[in-house]
């Protein structure tokens, strides 16, 4: 047995007015809970320092700008990184990240997993941006991840830490079964992911009512499918006029949810997990070495499909 008791860290809403530092009061206050709890590992959502800001459209680069991170650590995230090492309790953290490379400056949506000791042993900059580039006034609220951030290019490879495999992964990135299967080829025991997901869908409001429906959906299929623990944190409640889904939940490899919160506010949510539990699927029903057909499956990984159709 390799147990990892993991806590899903899920936030209310933040309010556009709201300090980085209060939000990093409630996140340790969560912490401090975990590690009472016996947490080894907490995971917080996407984008958890400030309110989800690409509801707004601007042109204004500078007050973007003002929703990012230049360091990580930073003066508002350090008493995160501090209290998490001396309760020795690692973490999953999703901020907007501004970094200059090459010279010039790129813009990501971000999540790190910080070790028991305080270290960033893994970044991943979210590879799937939904949303649009341009104003769109017709629409209730924006969503313009695609006009502030720049799409990430990683492979979903696992880092060896906690006792186990684990995968990052972003908000919609968990809708697509592609990065579930990369990553559980990487050998990923586990994938954490933060979200931030409004209930309504303003190209298809009719769609509304299942949004808690397909957020579950894909996420215990991942798990399933591919044998892996999968734990989803959501920023919940009403933020700034928006409603945003909760049920963070933690699902084993076998598909079933075995934590879930039952609030949309700052809530805790543990279980124990078990890596070595992904074998009950993974030398089963889903041996990928006895079962899986790859060369039938060409058009995954096309990128343009229609070429490659016969
Ligand atoms: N943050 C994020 O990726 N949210 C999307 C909202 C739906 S697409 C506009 C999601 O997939 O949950």
């Amino acid at each position: 047995m390799r147990e990892l008791v993991v806590g899903a860290a899920q936030l209310g809403p933040i309010a556009r007015d709201e300090p980085r530092e209060s939000a990093v009061g409630r996140m340790i206050a969560l912490l401090e809970d975990a590690a009472a709890r016996g947490c080894r590992l907490v995971v917080f959502p996407e984008l958890a320092l400030t309110t989800f800001f690409p509801r707004w459209y601007t042109e204004d680069q500078a007050e973007i700008d003002a929703w990012f991170e230049t360091d990580m650590p930073n003066a508002a995230t350090r008493p995160l990184f501090e209290r998490a090492k001396s309760l020795g309790v690692g973490f999953y953290l999703g901020y907007a990240e501004l970094t200059i490379e090459d010279g010039r400056t790129r813009h990501y949506n971000t999540a790190i997993l910080v070790n028991a000791g305080g270290r960033i042993i893994k970044r991943y900059r979210k590879v799937h941006l939904p949303g649009h580039a341009e104003n769109e006034p017709w629409r209730a609220f924006q969503h313009l991840e695609k006009r502030y951030f720049e799409p990430g290019e990683s492979f979903f490879e696992p880092v060896n830490a906690f006792g186990g495999e684990i995968a990052l992964a972003i908000c919609n990135d968990r809708r697509w079964p592609e990065i579930y299967r990369e990553a559980a080829l990487r050998g990923a025991e586990m994938v954490l992911l933060g979200y931030n997901t409004p209930v309504h869908y303003p190209p298809a409001p009719e769609h509304d009512h299942l949004q808690g429906f397909h957020n579950h959906l894909v996420m215990q299929a991942g798990a399933y499918q591919n044998g892996m623990w999968v734990v989803g944190v959501a920023k919940a409640g009403r933020e700034e006029g928006c409603d945003l889904i909760g049920e963070s939940c933690i699902i084993a490899p076998t598909g079933e949810i075995v934590a879930l919160c039952s609030t949309l506010g700052d809530e805790l949510i543990t279980a124990p997990c078990d890596f070595d539990r992904c074998a009950e699927i993974r030398s089963n029903v889903f041996n990928f070495a006895l079962h899986r057909r790859p060369q039938l499956y060409p058009l995954l990984s096309a990128d343009d499909p229609s070429s490659l159709q016969g």
